[in-house]
């Protein structure tokens, strides 16, 4: 992959100097940061470019992209290569899955091309950062190795080989091993009470039990403010965990411990998930625009970003609240939920709601969690499978929508799909009947 990221960086500059560039992006955190460090590495090489970011990539988009212009797609495209029959020149920078092999004017640099023994999940802001690296041998753009790892922990990347090595030792970046609680970088009281990727009965969202842990665990405030994760002596920290894991007895505990990624922003040590969350919130509400601007580094966008990172935080807990209170929306089985939000909860944050939902202590293991809202054009459903019993979410949504028409996708544990409004009432039986079915064979 080293040679096609090389002379896919040649081509690209030789290519350019006589024709303008399109740059197309996914609007979560890896398509984001990629675009960020693209934009920079462009910029930086004087290449003519624009840029768009989407939600999705749908055909009728790419069949009306301008065929006079060299198309770059980051974090999307693997899935669509058929469709580029008729434009000029593409490059292709992805880490999803190929479905089909890429036509003559597209160059792909994609890690599912590497042989099965070497395959390593690298994200696409990764793959973006080695090839702006390859633009410029002087080494002038490895400030942006940093972007990378927030891509990097934006979708989750796991498996650490040569190729993420080389990003994180090129990246000002300091690894902690610690609580999954985020950020690791503001005041404890806070981060415990918000932290919804990891719930702790009787801390989470609730102040009192926050002040009773943090008591118990002997961290006292330092000049009237909590210390940070980050802060902890070792003693209190393993108080801490210990506290932690008393209140979770009974829960999956196996990730709570983990790398904490802290990466210089603004100048400032910032916990990666936290900006992670920031540029996912602007972009859910329709402003990856900001999100882009804060990335490559404007301070108004930055600003910005924070406010909408706290309506986005308001919305959630609203959304939270519907789903709690409002009973002609739920559907409850034996081991699944199906809350038909409509118009009450926005098509971006359902995905989000239901993972948060899976990740709470509320439904036992193997619970399927399926969420639906209006979009502008049809239906947005999400499933998320609670823990890890065998099913999949996957096939679930795969399996109902042999009868719909609509995209669909997803893993094991989270999948979704888009239907048609006239097909509300019979996509709501049908994946009842299907939930109901996958029960009984677990
Ligand atoms: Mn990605």
């Amino acid at each position: 992959m080293k040679e096609v990221i090389s002379r896919g960086a040649q081509n690209f500059l030789n290519l350019s100097k006589d024709s303008k560039v399109l740059v197309v992006s996914h609007f979560d955190t890896d398509g984001v940061t990629s675009a960020s460090i693209i934009c920079k590495a462009f910029k930086r090489a004087n290449i003519n470019f624009s840029m768009k970011i989407v939600k999705s990539l749908r055909d009728d988009f790419v069949l009306s992209l301008p065929k006079d212009r060299i198309i770059v797609f980051s974090d999307l495209g693997s899935g669509s290569l058929e469709l580029f029959s008729d434009l000029l020149k593409v490059f292709v920078i992805d880490h999803h899955e190929i479905k089909t092999k890429p036509l003559p004017n597209t160059v792909l640099i994609n890690p599912h091309l590497l042989p099965d023994s070497e395959y390593e999940d690298i994200c696409s802001a990764g793959i973006a950062y080695l090839f702006s690296k390859a633009l410029s041998p002087d080494g002038s753009n490895k400030d942006l190795a940093s972007l990378a790892i927030i891509g990097m922990v934006g979708d989750l990347v796991k498996t650490i080989g040569p190729y993420n090595n080389e990003i994180l030792t090129d990246a000002d970046v300091i690894i902690k091993k610690g609580l999954q609680i985020y950020p690791a970088t503001r005041p404890l009281n806070k981060s415990l009470e918000y932290s919804s990727r990891m719930i702790i009965p009787g801390v989470t969202g609730d102040i009192k039990g926050v002040l009773k842990l943090l008591r118990e665990s002997g961290i006292t405030k330092v000049d009237g403010k909590f210390k940070s994760l980050i802060d902890l002596d070792e003693e209190e920290n393993s108080r801490l965990i210990t506290g932690v894991i008393l209140r979770r007895r009974g829960l999956d505990n196996s990730r709570l411990i983990d790398n904490i990624y802290l990466v210089k922003f603004f100048g400032k040590l910032e916990d990666a998930r936290e900006i992670s969350a920031k540029i996912n919130a602007c972009s859910r509400l329709g402003r990856s625009d900001i999100a882009l601007s804060f990335c490559v580094g404007s301070k108004k966008a930055r600003k910005d970003s924070e406010d909408i990172y706290a309506d986005y935080k308001q919305m959630l807990v609203s959304a939270l609240r519907f789903v709690d209170s409002s009973k002609d929306s739920k559907i409850v089985g034996n081991d699944y939920v199906i809350i038909n939000a409509k118009d009450q909860i926005r098509d971006t944050i359902i995905g989000t709601v239901t993972s948060i939902l899976s990740f709470s202590s509320k439904y036992k293991e193997g619970t399927a969690i399926l969420g639906m809202s209006y979009n502008e054009s049809g239906i947005k459903v999400s499933l998320r499978i609670v823990g890890n019993n065998g099913r999949k979410a996957h096939k679930i949504i795969g399996g109902v929508m042999k009868n719909f028409s609509g995209e669909w996708g997803g893993h094991d544990n989270a999948a979704g799909c888009t239907i048609s409004r006239d097909d509300e009432v019979k996509f709501l039986e049908s994946v009842k009947h299907s939930l109901e079915y996958s029960e009984l064979k677990v």
